[in-house]
């Protein structure tokens, strides 16, 4: 099952079929516990619509809840980032959070910060050297479980925190930095280890660069990720987790202003943006 939210409401895609879902509260959905089922229920009730009206109308799937992130989570990042903060003599704590028991989870945006579907994403106008991460984001409830599941962008302005760890929410957080949808997939819980994410920047008409993974290459498990993040903290409207990025383009490579943007996870769809 797929809920979007639209620029009028939100919508349920499940078997095929797109259904308007008026009569609930995003917010209120989205702290379920077991929201696939309430929604599973609810069908029956529920109008069926055009597909075709929620395409260009879609919206960030984000009510109030926070967006956190977890960081160093693929052996790319690891050397990525080692690689950056070399210089500045920060690269070995990137080397000891990918081996330590404690993940890296850092404050990432508010709804405010986060963009939508086809919307524009930022890049810091101080930073020299902007690139997407693209990250498979769990929705959590307030309880701490993983009810579903969607795309993140979650941009990062590398000369920033490569020149020093601690400049790391200044790279990370500011507005427009983070991009989520197309949709929340609600599933049964689990999720396929090989499925691809697939990240694709386009100059013009010209494929600036490409490349993919698989969650497989993943290092934490989702759930302990959640633990970690839930322990000591309160989430009373729930929250986005994205899972960290397997996908790091050459240190050649910077973002520049109308670059378009696609992250791919094939059961979740397609999230892209244009830089501006
Ligand atoms: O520690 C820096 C940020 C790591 C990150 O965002 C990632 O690995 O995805
Ligand atoms: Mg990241």
């Amino acid at each position: 099952m797929k809920l979007y939210r639209t620029i009028t409401g939100f919508a349920i895609e499940q078997d095929g079929v797109v259904y308007r879902g008026a009569g609930f509260k995003w917010d209120v959905l989205l702290k379920e516990e077991n929201p696939r089922d309430f929604l599973l229920g609810a069908l029956p009730r529920l109008e069926q619509i055009d597909p075709e009206t929620i395409v260009s109308n879609l919206r960030a799937p984000i009510g109030h809840q926070e967006v956190w992130a977890a960081g160093v989570t693929y052996f790319r990042s690891r050397d990525a980032r080692m690689e950056e903060a070399k210089a500045a003599g920060g690269g070995d704590f990137y080397d000891r959070v990918y081996d330590a028991e404690r993940p890296e989870l850092f404050f990432k945006a508010t709804a405010s910060r986060v963009v939508g579907p086809n919307g524009r994403v930022a890049i810091r106008d101080d930073a020299k050297w902007s690139v997407p991460e693209p990250e498979w984001t769990l929705l959590v409830s307030p309880g701490g479980k993983i009810t579903g599941y969607t795309i993140g962008n979650d941009m990062s302005s590398r000369d920033i925190e490569g020149e020093n760890p601690l400049y790391l929410p200044q790279a990370k957080v500011y507005q427009r930095s983070c991009s989520l949808g197309p949709c929340i997939l609600l599933n049964d819980g689990t999720f396929d280890k090989n499925a691809e994410i697939k990240l694709e920047i386009f100059r013009g008409d010209k494929t600036e660069f490409s490349d993919s993974t698989t969650l497989a290459s993943l290092k934490r498990d989702p759930k302990s990720l959640v633990q970690y993040l839930y322990r000591n903290n309160v989430f009373a409207e729930g929250c986005f987790l994205m899972t960290g990025t397997g996908i790091v383009p050459p240190d050649s490579f910077t973002l520049q202003v109308n670059d378009r943007i696609e992250i791919t996870i094939p059961p979740i769809g397609t999230l892209m943006n244009t830089v501006g």
